[in-house]
């Protein structure tokens, strides 16, 4: 039987199969994951929903869209030969570069024969009798599979709000994270935005410099730090190729997988000059590094104000309406406790002719109308919609599968006070099963790259481990996984981030429960403490031979 199929056949349902793995998602995790399985002579099926490779990369297309995390780090570092072929062209790469990364990566390792495309999984349910999962795709076909890997990504399952009259709009609307493939030409109009996080921040600019008029409905501003994008320097790049597996190797020891240059100072222990020159020096480095500014910008809620009241002189010093720059100021919430953003421009779109910052929260969207939007004090006639409205991070992606574990029990009511998982990587009742990057482990608040290398090896080791030894099923145990959560609460609690209303807590979505899903521990210590668990047999799972 082959086990794979490298597109859907017509209407005709793909024949029920058997596999020893089956990956939900080629991204970055799935790709890598897939690799090395295949590795270890596993038969495996990706399915995907989308019709390529990529994940994040293939549908967050929208103008303007790059990664925030250096080029020559936000990629794998498993292979020294793939790191010393590729070259990346600017210091953050943008979407489509990333795109053509992953493709290449997709060849390079002869993946795709793998891989299921334009099929979503609806459906999975762990069969006690055998061990096994039963997964269902949209196509209406099953496959059965020994161990169920979720590569779905933390930042997946849209968001879209629900506003009044959405569906009624005759304009145009997009999602930035389902883009056209064609892309949109906005020549012309009069576009809305709504939303001002990491995608609105990036989009703005972009739509911009095209459209005949731009409104951008703004409910919370955000901080935003310059990116100070440039082409990748050649001494820079051979330099880092030069050392490149040592670099890696720091970066997997850090908080967050990537380098920074943190002040062991405290903000509060420097005179308010000095201050304000290294915050203006981090400035114009640009990027994320702006946190480690100083030890304790993102520990001490005074600390932090510092750094906060920075970006707001920033803000005034760019935008020349003081009444348009006071309404970006963000106030009432630490800066990095809603992910601090990376721009181009962002904060100079606001200087143009033919953009229009409307205030959202003073006055809430009541409607969107057939020929715009309406708030509460103004009506805007609009062509075009375009939603930056976030997703349902962290959980979305795996609750929007029906996923079932021991005795038919739902994920979503084992989650119904919020996610619980052994690591982030394992769920006490769903044996077999494994989230790359899942709620509880350090995920958004790491270079992806690096926490997604960290699991995929961690749980390919970890079947490897139960192959060799004749286990048929792993499960964490209910304690291990109570233990890890208490844990990871507590290390929430000693950080900023509570204080915010933020995806990271669940508060965008109505009716989720508050809780802190990444966990805030850092990556280093992280994997120190996942390595001790594999080294004792895999402390905190039960693991059983076939009935
Ligand atoms: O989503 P978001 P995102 N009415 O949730 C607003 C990663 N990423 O797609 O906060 C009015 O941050 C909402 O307002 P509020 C990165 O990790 C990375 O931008 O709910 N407004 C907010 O302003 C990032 O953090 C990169 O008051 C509404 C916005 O929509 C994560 O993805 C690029 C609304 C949503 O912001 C998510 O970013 C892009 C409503 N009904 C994304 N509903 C890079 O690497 C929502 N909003 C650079």
């Amino acid at each position: 039987m082959s086990d794979v199929q490298s597109n859907r056949s017509g209407d005709s349902p793909a024949p029920r199969g058997r596999v020893d793995a089956v990956v939900v998602g080629a991204g970055f995790a799935g790709l890598y994951m897939l690799y090395r399985l295949r590795r270890l002579g596993l038969s495996v099926r990706v399915y995907e929903a989308g019709g390529g490779v990529g994940g994040t990369w293939y549908w967050n297309r929208y103008p303007g869209a790059r990664c925030d995390i250096a080029s020559m780090d936000y990629s794998y570092s498993f292979s020294p030969e793939l790191q010393q072929e590729w070259t990346w062209t600017e210091r953050y790469a943008t979407q489509p570069e990333i795109l053509r990364y992953l493709e290449h990566v997709a060849d390079r390792f002869e993946l795709r024969a793998h891989i299921q495309l334009r099929t979503r999984v609806t459906a999975a349910a762990f069969d006690e009798a055998t061990d096994r999962w039963v997964i269902r795709t949209d196509d209406g076909a099953s496959v059965s599979a020994g161990f169920l890997i979720m590569a779905t990504g933390c930042l997946s399952a849209a968001k879209v709000p629900d506003l009044e009259g959405l569906e009624a709009f005759r304009g145009e609307r997009y999602h930035t994270s389902h883009w056209p493939h064609g892309g949109v030409d906005f020549t012309g109009k009069r576009v809305g935005v709504i939303g001002t996080g990491s995608s609105g921040v990036q989009v703005i600019p972009a739509i911009a410099e095209q459209a005949a008029r731009l409104f951008v409905f703004q409910r919370t501003p955000c901080f935003s730090v310059p990116a100070r994008n440039a082409p990748l320097e050649a001494a820079y790049e051979s330099r880092m190729k030069a050392n490149y597996a040592e670099h890696r190797q720091r970066a997997r020891e850090t908080r967050a997988g990537v380098i920074m240059d943190v002040d062991p100072r405290s903000a509060l222990e420097v005179p308010p000059e000095e201050r304000e020159r290294a915050y203006q020096a981090r400035w114009e480095q640009g990027g994320t590094g702006f946190l480690a500014t100083f030890s304790d910008v993102m520990r001490s809620r005074e600390a932090n104000e510092t750094a906060a009241e920075f970006v707001r002189s920033r803000i005034r010093a760019t935008v020349r309406d003081p009444d348009v720059a006071e309404a970006l100021s963000p106030r009432g919430y630490p800066l990095g406790t809603r992910r601090l953003c990376v721009d181009t421009g962002y904060y100079e779109t606001f200087n143009r002719e033919n953009v229009t910052l409307v205030d959202v929260k003073a006055s809430p969207i009541e409607e969107i109308t057939k020929a715009g939007l309406r708030t509460r004090s103004a009506e805007y006639a609009l062509d075009s919609l375009v939603l930056a409205t976030g997703f349902d991070a962290m959980t979305g992606a795996l609750t929007r599968i029906e996923l079932r574990g021991r005795g038919g029990e739902p994920l979503t009511a084992r989650w119904a006070d919020g996610p619980r998982t052994y690591l982030g990587v394992a769920i006490a009742g769903f044996p077999n099963l494994f989230t790359i990057t899942g709620p509880g482990s350090p995920s958004v608040f790491s270079n992806a790259i690096v926490s997604i290398e960290q699991h995929v090896e961690w749980i390919a080791e970890c079947i490897a481990y139960l192959r060799e030894r004749g286990f048929a099923c792993i499960e964490a145990t209910a304690e291990a996984e109570e233990g890890w959560v208490a844990h990871a609460n507590e290390v929430a609690e000693g950080t900023l981030y509570p204080l915010a209303s933020s995806w990271y807590v669940g508060a965008n979505i109505p009716g989720k429960p508050r809780v802190l899903m990444p966990y805030a521990g850092g990556v280093g210590a992280y994997r120190k403490r996942c390595e001790a668990v594999a080294a004792q047999g895999y402390e905190g799972f039960s693991l059983s031979r076939a009935g």
